[in-house]
């Protein structure tokens, strides 16, 4: 698909020449607002001091070949694009299509207009500040002022690495308890964790591979995790007839958001539709996620209509953005701990917020569920499949069922990379990890803007900052969570359970 210059031969320019040249006479103003009435996307730049490219780092760094901009809805749930700062750089268009390959890759069956997977990575990489999540905060201070409304909050396991970021802290610094504070002081009823769920997962996730290898269930192999939510509408746009390979289990934040009105409201004697559920999430495809129709089991289960699992879903710069508002000191802010019932973590649900986490937590678990064994040391640190590499795999024997078979993936590009050689037949493995964003979910759109586009640098020392904490908990396998026992005993019975799967199963489809 072409998008350069209104498709003419413009001599290639470098973007810093260009923008240099551009800002330093205040043409800009009027060459961007002339190419963008010819980009497709319409927008009048009407100019203003506010949006002056010059003001921030307006070159870009990827090494773009076409000008122009990605397409994005007027109703995305994830993404807005403010077109008075768009400089028609081209850095989305390249993140779009060169690392996430969803743009310009339109020969399938497609059902809307505008393909989005919503990871938001585009506002990453947008120089200008253009494209960001769609702001939701004003929905969170209503709720929060609502003295008839029982406002609970999940936070991911990503954004205790890098919400620091927006106050002036370096990259990786470990701001959990900062953050659990932070959000009591904005009045949340209770604070509560993904972490929680992403052990959860493990505990489901892994059952279901066991049954698909042992042949308890009619589903193919290899068996695919479900919890990115971009991964899941990309399989869905590009590889539909590889979706019975998709894992039933909902995302950790949509297990959270049905058992927050369910289990939660039970326990603690709370009218379901008085809970408001906002999740905290490094990712702008939560937003779409949680606005999947599908998505509102605890109605199903209450037989109440108008509930929503998860009602609003902030990304980190969203959550900073709160802070900042209502002038709290962060950095200063004492170390508070998550309130109970569904506010415990292991080792194994951290590691979740990088690339090859969800793996390693399964590993370790999946290890324990076949054999009743705590696994050995290549079970218990599957490093093979931790860093940066985009595609990673791993081998490693469980007795009795012979030798587990991995690969872990980050960056669209390269789960089409690997989806390709499953749909030829030739995969080896039982058991893929897809993250749509480079380096999981430390990286998602929804992240603090720490470097334009992000850099390694920034998610090395995120995901260093993820296994220091990892390896300092006495409790590092999700089948040792005993809020998790405590779930199964009291309510749900055991792992894909009739009410498990009722709960914290779905099916996706194209
Ligand atoms: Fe992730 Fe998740 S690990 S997708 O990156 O599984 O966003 O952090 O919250 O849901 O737990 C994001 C991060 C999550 C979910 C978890 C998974």
């Amino acid at each position: 698909m072409k998008d350069s210059l209104c498709g003419t031969d413009k001599k290639e320019m470098t973007r810093r020449t260009f923008l240099k040249m551009a800002a330093g006479s205040g043409l800009l103003v009027g060459l961007a607002g002339a190419l963008s009435g010819c980009a497709g996307q319409g927008g009048e730049h009407a100019g203003g001091e506010g949006w002056l490219p010059y003001q921030y780092n307006v070159a870009g760094n990827l090494p773009a070949q076409v000008r122009g901009r990605i397409p994005i809805d007027a109703d995305n749930p994830s993404i807005v694009r403010d077109d008075q700062k768009c400089i028609l750089c081209g850095q989305c268009l390249e993140t779009c299509q060169n690392i996430q390959s969803v743009h310009g890759y339109y020969d399938l069956p497609v059902i809307d207009e505008t393909i989005c997977v919503h990871c938001g990575q585009c506002s990453m990489a947008c120089p200008s500040g253009a494209i960001s999540e769609r702001d939701d905060t004003q929905k969170v201070f209503d709720a929060l002022a609502d003295k008839s409304k029982y406002v609970l909050v999940q936070t991911a396991p990503a954004t205790r690495v890098a919400l620091g970021e927006e106050f002036g802290l370096p990259p990786g610094t470990w701001v959990e308890g900062r953050q659990v504070a932070a959000l009591k002081k904005l009045g949340f009823d209770a604070v509560l964790d993904t972490n929680f769920t992403a052990d959860l997962t493990i505990m489901e996730e892994g059952t279901e591979l066991i049954k698909r290898i042992k042949g308890e269930v009619k589903k193919p192999l290899p068996q695919f995790t479900s919890c990115s939510p971009g991964w899941i509408k990309f399989c869905e746009y590009f590889y539909p007839e590889l979706l019975p390979n998709m894992s039933s289990c909902k995302s950790p934040q949509q297990m959270f958001g049905a058992l927050a009105k369910t289990y939660y409201a039970k326990v603690k004697g709370i009218d379901p539709a008085s809970i408001v559920s906002v999740s905290v999430m490094p990712c702008t495809a939560k937003k779409f996620e949680a606005q999947r129709p599908e998505m509102n089991d605890s109605a199903e289960y209450w037989k109440r209509e108008g509930l929503r699992d998860v009602d609003v879903v902030l990304t980190t710069r969203e959550l900073a953005r709160m802070i900042k508002q209502k002038k709290i000191d962060f950095a200063a802010l004492p170390e508070e701990k998550y309130d109970s019932l569904m506010g415990e973590e292991t080792g194994a649900a951290i590691i979740f917020g990088a690339t090859g986490g969800v793996m390693e937590a399964a590993a370790r678990s999946a290890y324990f569920l076949i054999t009743g064994n705590q696994p050995p040391p290549l079970f218990l640190n599957l490093t093979p499949v931790r860093g940066l590499t985009g595609v990673k795999e791993a081998a490693a024997e469980i007795p009795g069922v012979g030798t587990l078979r991995v690969a872990v993936c980050h960056g669209l590009a390269n789960g089409r990379k690997v989806l390709d050689i499953v749909r030829a037949g030739n995969a080896p493995w039982h058991f893929i990890e897809f993250m749509a964003c480079p380096g999981g979910c430390i990286a998602g759109g929804g992240q603090p803007r720490t470097a334009v586009p992000p850099t390694d640098a920034v998610r090395e020392q995120r995901i260093a900052a993820i296994y220091k904490a990892d390896a300092s908990r006495p409790k590092r396998m999700s089948h040792d969570n005993a809020e998790v026992a405590a779930l199964y005993k009291d309510f749900l019975q055991h792992p894909m359970s009739e009410l498990s799967e009722e709960l914290l199963h779905t099916e996706y489809h194209s």
